[in-house]
């Protein structure tokens, strides 16, 4: 068959991506079964698969980070990365699909995973990484292929070219046909399928899929269009070779089926992935580096192993990385490395130097985040691309359960930042809050669970307070007098001010109307001081905003006046006027815009206005066919589990994300119970 010699050879990079529960982690297991990585294929039901080991993937029986396996086929040595589904774990992916040299695509034929499957195929597409589609659960299927690839269809921009069609025998998938081989093949469980005569019917099938295959490439081939034309049988060689260039190019996504958990087809989309992959030399083509000899390796996974350390998980895109190497990054010197090690699962493993084209773990490299470009020379490598850290949707605020783990708790989550950029921690100091912001919730849910497992520090959380703030509706003018005389120096400050509200937006202004010097120049500084010290905290609790202040009059004294008590005079008048002048919660508004599929969006609708929302209109998702962006306006109180709701509505794929818009004005029962809520905790 076809162009053997000018098949790539050596290590390969590959990723296995798809909608949640399509069956990655399971083909993940077939392959290495087949391959004789492992003797044994595990199953999800006996939770004894190489991939989803890890404490957190048990618990939550799903994949929470991507897993490493490698195995060898036909002297080739692949490396698979087997990417979480959900979207809340699609930055792991995004650092692994950087380095790969092809993805494989599972799929199954179920419609309400159709979004999933575009936003997946997209992002691929985007980068320009070539793929397969691996259309799994065959076994289960009874309808005719060529429906479900209609059906999946627009979740691709380039055409999914049929490379298998099924064969049955009374309704259940026995075989199939590879129609580039024009071949017959039964499957066997979990072994070798085997060649056999075409049925006559199975035959007719095999032309007219094979045509509309062909049909297909020819759009990307001339001479083979004009084959089509005169009735001429393209060579095999040319068949495979357009496929090959297609896939390569990105033009074309073949379709091959099989079932992972009965161990189908496996053979079949291991011979692609070798032939189809381009191996390391593309993959410096499509990632715009020319190899002039020099080391370079990229960082796909950050590992913090309980006790072996920080591992680096990197594919080495040109030269080789040894224990010992200094390694360098952009931003300066990365570490030295310390143990390269394989990766099987859970299982790490002490090896020899990483090659080009493999993957390896590195030891204890102090600065290599995730997404980094490591150089091994003098100078700093060019960073090969930035990755998009995908903004947080939903916040919690932690804290150590036991006080004595505060610094533990703030040490271990930086870390855990560092392992996954999609993770956001920071110390709000208006709220006294550790905030931890994520991709969703069981995103946050899974790097709590590792901070108990690894760290043993037992983790509280709660909603993320709302920054609320005040302002006022009337005006009022007001004396403020401080007097002390007790004993040798007295106190005195006299101040008289008028307080009123201003436009929204407009912050806080001081001004002084003083003449002939009643109040002195340096004391009216105090009083701007001693306002501005009470605007932290006004009636309601909150911060005052948008709020003007005159000093208008006031009297002093040559001996007991001071800075103090000018201060102590303003925060007097500020006390008692500032409840005269009808004082009014604030919340703050965000600008939302949630994208959904186009099916969502009167969900969304729903969503916005059961949230106190206010909807501004929907449009077409600029580059992206049948979604829709819904922008609205919605108290940032009513934001907290959006992305839950949302994504319940949109089988996982909806999302949103938001901006400060404006601080408005919030009364009646909703606003009494935040003032009592700040009082009770105040108090
Ligand atoms: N019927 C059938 N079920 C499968 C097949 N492959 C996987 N599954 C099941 O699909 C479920 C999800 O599989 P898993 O590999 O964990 O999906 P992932 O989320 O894509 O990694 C498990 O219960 C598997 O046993 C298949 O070929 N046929
Ligand atoms: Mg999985």
């Amino acid at each position: 068959m076809g162009s053997e010699s000018d098949r790539p050879k050596g290590p390969r990079c590959i990723a296995l991506v798809g909608p949640f529960a399509s069956g990655k982690t399971s083909l993940l297991e077939a392959i290495l079964a087949r391959t004789g990585a492992i003797n044994r294929q595990g199953t999800a039901a006996e939770g004894n698969r190489v991939g989803d080991a890890s404490p957190e993937a048990r618990a939550h029986q799903m994949s929470v980070e991507v897993n490493i396996a490698e195995t060898e086929y036909l002297g080739d040595r692949m490396t698979f990365f087997d990417c979480p589904g959900s979207i809340e774990f699609a930055f792991e992916a995004e650092a692994i699909l950087a380095a790969v040299d092809l993805a494989v695509v599972v799929a199954e034929a179920d419609p309400k995973k159709i979004p999933a499957l575009q936003l997946i195929l997209k992002g691929l597409e985007d980068r320009r990484i070539p793929r397969l589609l691996f259309l799994n659960k065959i076994d289960r299927e009874s309808g005719p292929v060529r429906d479900i690839l209609k059906a999946l269809q627009p979740a691709s921009r380039v055409p999914l070219l049929l490379r298998h069609i099924p064969t049955r025998k009374d309704g259940i998938v026995t075989g199939f046909i590879d129609l580039a081989l024009e071949r017959a093949f039964v499957y066997r469980e979990h072994a070798e399928s085997e060649v056999v005569e075409m049925t006559s019917e199975d035959k007719a099938r095999e032309v007219e899929a094979r045509y509309a295959m062909l049909e297909t490439l020819a759009d990307y081939d001339d001479s083979l269009m004009e084959q089509l034309l005169e009735d001429a049988e393209p060579s095999r060689e040319q068949v495979f070779r357009d496929l090959t260039g297609d896939i390569r190019a990105g033009l074309i996504c073949p379709v091959l089926i099989g079932s992972a958990d009965h161990g189908y087809g496996i053979r079949r989309l291991m011979k692609a992935i070798r032939h189809d992959s381009g191996g390391i030399a593309e993959t410096r083509k499509r990632l715009g580096i020319a190899a002039n000899g020099e080391t370079l390796v990229q960082v796909m996974k950050t590992l913090n192993a309980p006790h072996g350390g920080k591992l680096s998980v990197v594919r080495v895109l040109a030269g080789k990385v040894a224990d010992g190497s200094e390694l360098i990054g952009p931003e300066g010197p990365a570490g030295r490395v310390s143990g390269v090690f394989r990766i099987n699962g859970q299982h790490v493993s002490k090896r020899d130097a990483a090659q080009e084209g493999e993957a390896a773990g590195l030891g204890k490299l102090d600065r290599a985040p995730t997404g980094t470009t490591l150089g091994a020379g003098k100078t700093a490598p060019k960073q090969i691309l930035t990755l998009a850290i995908p903004d947080p949707v939903l916040a919690f605020a932690v804290a150590a359960a036991e006080r004595k783990d505060d610094a533990k708790l703030s040490s271990a989550l930086a870390r855990a930042t560092e392992e996954d950029p999609s993770l956001r921690l920071t110390q709000n100091a208006e709220t006294a809050e550790l905030v931890l912001e994520g991709q969703g919730e069981m995103h946050l849910r899974v790097a709590l669970e590792r901070l108990s497992g690894r760290h043993g520090i037992a983790v509280s959380t709660r909603n993320a307070a709302v920054p609320y703030r005040e302002t006022i509706r009337g005006s009022t003018t007001v004396r403020g007098r401080h007097k002390k005389q007790s004993g040798g120096h007295g106190q005195f400050g006299d101040v008289v001010i008028e307080i009123k509200p201003l436009p929204r937006g407009a912050g806080f202004e001081f001004t002084d109307r003083i003449t002939g010097g009643v109040v002195p120049k340096q004391y009216i500084t105090s009083v701007e001081n001693g306002v501005v010290e009470y605007l932290k905290r006004g009636p309601l609790g909150f911060e005052v905003v948008d709020v003007g202040v005159c000093l208008t009059d006031g009297s002093y004294h040559t001996v007991d006046s001071s800075d103090m008590a000018f201060k102590t005079a303003a925060q007097i008048a500020m006390r008692e006027g500032m409840p005269q002048c009808t004082p009014v919660l604030l919340e703050p508004i965000l600008h939302v815009e949630i994208a959904v599929p186009s099916e969502a969006t009167a969900r969304a609708n729903a969503i916005v206005s059961q949230r106190r929302g206010q909807l501004m209109g929907f449009d077409a998702r600029p580059d992206w066919p049948g979604w829709d962006v819904v922008e609205a306006l919605i108290p940032q109180a009513e934001i907290r589990d959006l992305i839950v709701e949302l994504r319940s509505a949109t089988a996982g794929v909806g999302t949103f994300r938001t901006r400060f818009d404006h601080l408005a004005e919030l009364t009646g029962r909703i606003a009494d119970d935040v003032i009592a809520r700040a009082a009770q905790k105040a108090a």
